[in-house]
C-alpha cells in the first residue's frame, strides 16, 4: 500500500520537472489497474440476508426436539388436558442422558418441549397449577428446564424452548387472558434458563380439550388470536440471539412435512402468500405450505427446518419400539435436510423412565458414527485450485484457494458482470469419493442458482452432479464412487457475482441397500433389494437377523400378526441397516359386509383391506357430507384384537382424512360393542399408520371403523385398515 500511495502522488502534484511526466503515465496506468483490480470492492449483497441468531442456526445443521410428558404415561400423541400431574414421576429422568444421546448422534442442541398442548409445564412455573410441582417428581421440588440447562453447559450443547400456543388445560384458552398468561411463560423461560438458540412455536391450534373442565370445542382466529407481533419482541428483548421458528417464520419457517426433507430445490429465502396480511411472516398467515422449496429471491430470510422423529411418533410409544429409524434412513434425512440448506430437527422421546431408550441410543450413535467418518476428511484440501475469473484479479482477497480453507466465510469471488464461471481443482492424485460439499457466504445472501460439476476421467470431462439453490450448505450424494484427480466445477446460473466459500470432497463409508418387505393380500412376503446382495436373511420373532438367521429366497404367506425384520449380507462382515414391517392379520379372507357409498368405482371400500398403501376408498363428494361414515369388515373367521390401525391417504392431500373415530366389533355381524374411540392427533402433519390399542383385547370376527370427524374435505377416505 505505502509503494503504491508513492506511485499515484505525482498525480495530485504540479508537475515540476519534466522527467516526471513520464512517471505520471505510469502511475496513471497503475492506477487503472488498481481501481479496476486490486482496489475492488467486497461483492455487493444480494437480496435479504441472515441475522446473527440465524446464522448461528445455519451452522449448527442438526438439533434435537425432545418431547417427554403426560403423554408418555397415557400413550397418546396430543394429550386432551385432563391428565392429572401424578403422572409424572419418571424413575430414572436425566436431562444429562438424554442430552448425551443427542451429543452422540452429532446433534449441536436441544429444543425441550416446555409444555406441550396438553398444557402441562414441565418448569415450576407461575402461571398454572397444571406444572411438575405439582407432581411427586422429586417431591414437587423438581424443575426439569433447569436440568435441561445443566446438561446442556456440561455437554457443550445449545438449548432451545418449545412452549405450545395451544394449551388444552388453561380455563381461558381462546381468551385475552390467555395470551397474557403464554406470554407469561414465556418470559419465565428466556429469563430463568439461560441463552437459548431457538425459540419454537407449533403450528397446532384450538379445537376440543379439556379448558378447566368446560370439555368443549375452542377455536380461534390464528392470524390474529396470539398477537404474535407483541409476542416476539418479547423474544427479541430477552433472547435477542434466539431464531423464532413458526410454520411461518419470522426466522425459520416450517418445511412442510413432519418426514424430515426439504425440497431438492429449497431456497433460504421465502415470500409468504398472504394476500390478506400484506405478505408478512407469522404463524397464521399460510394459505399453502411451500416451506419445502421457498422463494426464489423471497422478501424474508426464512430458511427450512426439517422437523422429524426418530420414532413414528413424536412421543414414546413401547408399540413403535420396532419403528426407531435406522442410522442409514436418519443419513439419508440429514442429506434431504441439512445437504439442502435446511436444518435437521429430529424428535427424541424418553420413554416412561425418563431416559431415551436404549434402542433410540444404539441408532443415534450410529449415526453419529457415521457422519464423522464421512464428513471427517475433506479430501479436496491440498489440492491446487484455479478459476476463470477472480474479482478484480485479487487472488490473495478472492481467489478460490478460500474454498479450502477452514473459515465458512471466506470466499472465492468473480467480477461484478461475471455470474457464470468455473474452478478446476487439481487434487494431484486420484482421490476416491461419493459426496461434495457446496456453500456461499450467506453473509452475502443466497446467490447461485444452479451449477454443474465435472470430473475428469479417462482423459475427459464427464458430468458427475448437479445442484440448485447453494445457500448456506448443499451437499451432492453421488450414486457411486468417483475415482478422478481433478474436478471442475460449473456455476452456470448467477444473478449477481459468485461468492462461494466452499468446496468439500467426501467418502462415505459404502453400505448395503436395506431391503424392502411387502405382504399382499393372500398375505405373502416378499423381500427384495434395489441392488443385487449375496443373501437377505429375516427373522419373525422380532430380534435384528444376523448371518443365522434364515435366508429369504422366495416369497412366504404370513396369516397371524406380527413382525418381519429383513437385512442383507455381503461376505462374512458387511451387513445392512435392518428393515421391518408390522403385519396385522392377513386379509386373504376378509371382506366388505357394508360401506357408505364410494364417490366412484376407483374408490371401492375394498380399497380400505386390500394392502395397497396407494389405493384408496372415498366417500368425497362436492357437497357438503353427512357424518358418521361407517365401513364394515368380515374377517372371515374370530380373532384375539389387541388393536386396530388406519393408514391416511399417503399421497399428501388432506381431504377425507379421519381425526376422530369409533371401532366397534362384533361376533354376528349384528351386535355391535364399542371397542375404542377418540382422535388420531397430529395426524395432518403426520399422517402416519395410526395406531390404536384397545383398553382390553377382544375376540371378534367383525369390526366397524366409524369416522365421526374428518380434516378437510365432503367424505373420508381410507388407504388401509389392519387389526393386530
Ligand atoms: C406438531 C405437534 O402437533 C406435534 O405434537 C409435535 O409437537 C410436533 C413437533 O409439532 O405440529
Amino acid at each position: 500500500m505505502v509503494l503504491l500511495r508513492r506511485m499515484y502522488r505525482p498525480i495530485g502534484l504540479k508537475i515540476k520537472y519534466p522527467f516526471m511526466k513520464k512517471f505520471t503515465g505510469i502511475a496513471l496506468l497503475l492506477l487503472i489497474i488498481h481501481l479496476k483490480g486490486f482496489s475492488q470492492t467486497a461483492p455487493k449483497p444480494y437480496g435479504v440476508l441472515p441475522t446473527k441468531g440465524q446464522l448461528n442456526w445455519q451452522q449448527m445443521e442438526m438439533y434435537c426436539i425432545i418431547h417427554y410428558g403426560v403423554d408418555v404415561y397415557t400413550n397418546k400423541e396430543w394429550g386432551y388436558g385432563d391428565e392429572d400431574p401424578k403422572l409424572i414421576n419418571p424413575s430414572q429422568f436425566s436431562a444429562l442422558q438424554i442430552v448425551a444421546a443427542a451429543k452422540a448422534g452429532g446433534f449441536k442442541g436441544v429444543v425441550v418441549v416446555a409444555k406441550h398442548h396438553d398444557g402441562f409445564c414441565i418448569w415450576p412455573t407461575k402461571t398454572t397449577e397444571h406444572n411438575i410441582s405439582k407432581s411427586p417428581y422429586k417431591n414437587g421440588k423438581g424443575d426439569m428446564m433447569k436440568e435441561y440447562r445443566e446438561a446442556c453447559d456440561k455437554l457443550g450443547m445449545q438449548l432451545g424452548v418449545y412452549c405450545s400456543p395451544w394449551d388444552r388445560n388453561n380455563p381461558n384458552y381462546g381468551t385475552a387472558e390467555y395470551i397474557k398468561i403464554y406470554r407469561e411463560q414465556l418470559k419465565e423461560l428466556y429469563t430463568n434458563y439461560g441463552p437459548l438458540f431457538i425459540s419454537w412455536h407449533d403450528g397446532a391450534n384450538g379445537g376440543d380439550g379439556y379448558y378447566g373442565g368446560k370439555r368443549e370445542v375452542r377455536k380461534i382466529d390464528r392470524s390474529t388470536y396470539y398477537g404474535w407481533d407483541t409476542t416476539w419482541a418479547i423474544t427479541r428483548k430477552l433472547q435477542p440471539n434466539a431464531v423464532i421458528f413458526g410454520d411461518v417464520g419470522p426466522d425459520v419457517r416450517w418445511v412442510g412435512n413432519e418426514e424430515g426433507h426439504a425440497g431438492e430445490t429449497c431456497w433460504a429465502t421465502y415470500t409468504p402468500h398472504a394476500p390478506e396480511e400484506g405478505k408478512k411472516p407469522g404463524n397464521g398467515f399460510v394459505k399453502d405450505y411451500e416451506g419445502t422449496e421457498g422463494t426464489h429471491n423471497g422478501d424474508y430470510w426464512m430458511p427450512a427446518e426439517c422437523d422429524v422423529s426418530l420414532r413414528p411418533g413424536w412421543f414414546y410409544h413401547k408399540t413403535q419400539d420396532d419403528g426407531v429409524k435406522s442410522p442409514y434412513t436418519l443419513l439419508d434425512l440429514y442429506y434431504k435436510s441439512v445437504g439442502r440448506g435446511a436444518a435437521l430437527d429430529l424428535g427424541l422421546s424418553p420413554d416412561p423412565r425418563g431416559i431415551v431408550n436404549e434402542i433410540d441410543v444404539k441408532s443415534l450413535t450410529e449415526f453419529g458414527k457415521l457422519l464423522k467418518q464421512t464428513f471427517a476428511v475433506n479430501l479436496a484440501k491440498g489440492a491446487t485450485i484455479t478459476a476463470s475469473n477472480v474479482r478484480g484479479g485479487n487472488k490473495a482477497k478472492y481467489g478460490p484457494q478460500f474454498l479450502v480453507d477452514n473459515d465458512r466465510y471466506s470466499y472465492w469471488a468473480t467480477d461484478d458482470k461475471v455470474t457464470a464461471a468455473n474452478v478446476v481443482i487439481d487434487l494431484h492424485a486420484p482421490k476416491t469419493f461419493n459426496v461434495m460439499r457446496l456453500r456461499e457466504n450467506i453473509k452475502l445472501g443466497q446467490r447461485i442458482e444452479a451449477l454443474e460439476v465435472d470430473a475428469y476421467i479417462n482423459g475427459k470431462w464427464q458430468q458427475i452432479g448437479t445442484a440448485t439453490s447453494i445457500g448456506g450448505n448443499r451437499l451432492i450424494r453421488l450414486t457411486q464412487n468417483i475415482i478422478s484427480n481433478k474436478i471442475r466445477i460449473r456455476v452456470t446460473k448467477s444473478p449477481v457475482s459468485i461468492a462461494l466459500s466452499d468446496i468439500g470432497l467426501f467418502k462415505e463409508p459404502v453400505h448395503l441397500t436395506v431391503p424392502k418387505i411387502v405382504r399382499n393380500k393372500k398375505g405373502e412376503v416378499s423381500i427384495t433389494t434395489e441392488a443385487p446382495v449375496s443373501a437377505i436373511r429375516y427373522t419373525l420373532n422380532g430380534q435384528d437377523p444376523t448371518q443365522s438367521s434364515p435366508l429369504y429366497t422366495k416369497p412366504f404367506t404370513v396369516i397371524d400378526d406380527g413382525v418381519v425384520k429383513a437385512r442383507s449380507f455381503e461376505g462374512k462382515s458387511q451387513k445392512s441397516d435392518v428393515t421391518f414391517i408390522s403385519l396385522g392379520y392377513a386379509k386373504a379372507d376378509w371382506k366388505v359386509l357394508g360401506a357408505a357409498a364410494a364417490n366412484d368405482n376407483g374408490n371401492r371400500p375394498e380399497n380400505a383391506i386390500d394392502e395397497h398403501p396407494g389405493t384408496l376408498y372415498s366417500t368425497l363428494q362436492k357437497d357438503a357430507a353427512i357424518y358418521p361414515q361407517q365401513i364394515t369388515i368380515d374377517m372371515g373367521k374370530a380373532h384375539d384384537i389387541k388393536a386396530f390401525g388406519y393408514l391416511p391417504r399417503q399421497d399428501k392431500q388432506a381431504d377425507g382424512i379421519v381425526d376422530s373415530y369409533v371401532f366397534y366389533i362384533s361376533n354376528d355381524g349384528k351386535e355391535w360393542i364399542k371397542a375404542a374411540s377418540g382422535e388420531f392427533s397430529n395426524i395432518k402433519s403426520n399422517p402416519i399408520e395410526q395406531p390404536v390399542v384397545l383398553s382390553k383385547p377382544v375376540n371378534a370376527r367383525y369390526f366397524k371403523f366409524e369416522a365421526t370427524r374428518v380434516i378437510a374435505g365432503n367424505g373420508i377416505t381410507v388407504a388401509e385398515l389392519s387389526v393386530y
